[in-house]
């Protein structure tokens, strides 16, 4: 059943054509200029932060991060594990993913058990997702054993997201993987997006507002921008990128 941030973000997509997620790597920056940061991109209209990646394995430094956060902004707080370590509490939700395309078990549904009980100990709102890696390369693909599905192979992208619909999964995460050179196409989004009817995130080298109104024109409900902002004066591409993608025609 969905819960409080997933009906929040839903009922947002009524009023905008796409939201924005800004994912914060507790590894790479520390706690004040990553508060500082999330202050900002709140004020430039991002519909929550993602504390995580595949690489952030510092499990007290990532908890210390949410807790300071949570002080002080109001939207949510999503974690985006990369594993077990991922889960810490005071966040108000995770995006509880199975990395469908993994070669390796651990990453589609051992990891999650194992999280499982932590998720429901600290009151997380679980916010079941497909995430799929999409090429190769990046830590997502190396730390997750991912077989890349070809940036050029859109229908076997619509294939998995149709799978993981009839699972149940309300989310799907197409990932090219944080500082990614390519991002996903938007031809692979359109392709997912005739099959699946849930919140579709697009991930993974964005950096400019041209790309995005592609890839929200194509269909994405959620883009997420991380290396971006590692940039100095970054602020104003991504203000420039989340105005863009507030109002586009599907
Ligand atoms: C990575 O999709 C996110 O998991 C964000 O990617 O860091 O390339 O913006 P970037």
């Amino acid at each position: 059943m969905a819960g409080h941030v997933e009906t929040n973000l839903k009922s947002q997509l009524v009023k905008k054509s796409a939201l924005l997620f800004v994912l914060i790597d507790s590894e790479v920056s520390n706690v004040n200029s990553a508060v500082k940061l999330a202050k900002e991109v709140e004020k430039l209209g991002a519909s929550a932060i993602l504390v995580g990646g595949s690489s952030a394995t510092d499990q007290i430094e990532m908890a210390e991060l949410v807790k300071n956060l949570k002080k002080t902004i109001k939207i949510p707080i999503i974690l985006f594990p990369g594993n077990i370590t991922g889960v810490v509490p005071h966040a108000d939700a995770i995006l509880f993913s199975s990395l469908m395309n993994s070669e390796n078990p651990y990453f589609i549904s051992q990891a999650q058990a194992l999280g499982a009980p932590s998720v429901k100990k600290f009151g997380l709102e679980p916010l079941p997702t497909a995430y799929l890696v999409i090429g190769e390369g990046t830590s997502a693909w190396f730390v997750g054993a991912a077989r890349g599905i070809p940036f050029d192979k859109p229908k076997i992208a619509a294939a998995y997201s149709l799978a993981a619909q009839f699972f149940g999964m309300r989310f799907v995460y197409l990932e090219a993987g944080s500082g990614a050179t390519l991002n996903v196409k938007p031809e692979m989004v359109k392709e997912v997006r005739k099959v699946f009817d849930g919140i579709l995130i697009v991930g993974g080298g964005i950096k400019d507002s041209k790309t995005a109104k592609t890839l929200v024109k194509a269909g994405a409900d959620v883009l997420v921008i991380g290396t971006l902002l590692e940039k100095k004066g970054s602020l104003q591409k991504l203000a420039e990128i989340s105005k863009t993608i507030q109002n586009i025609k599907k």
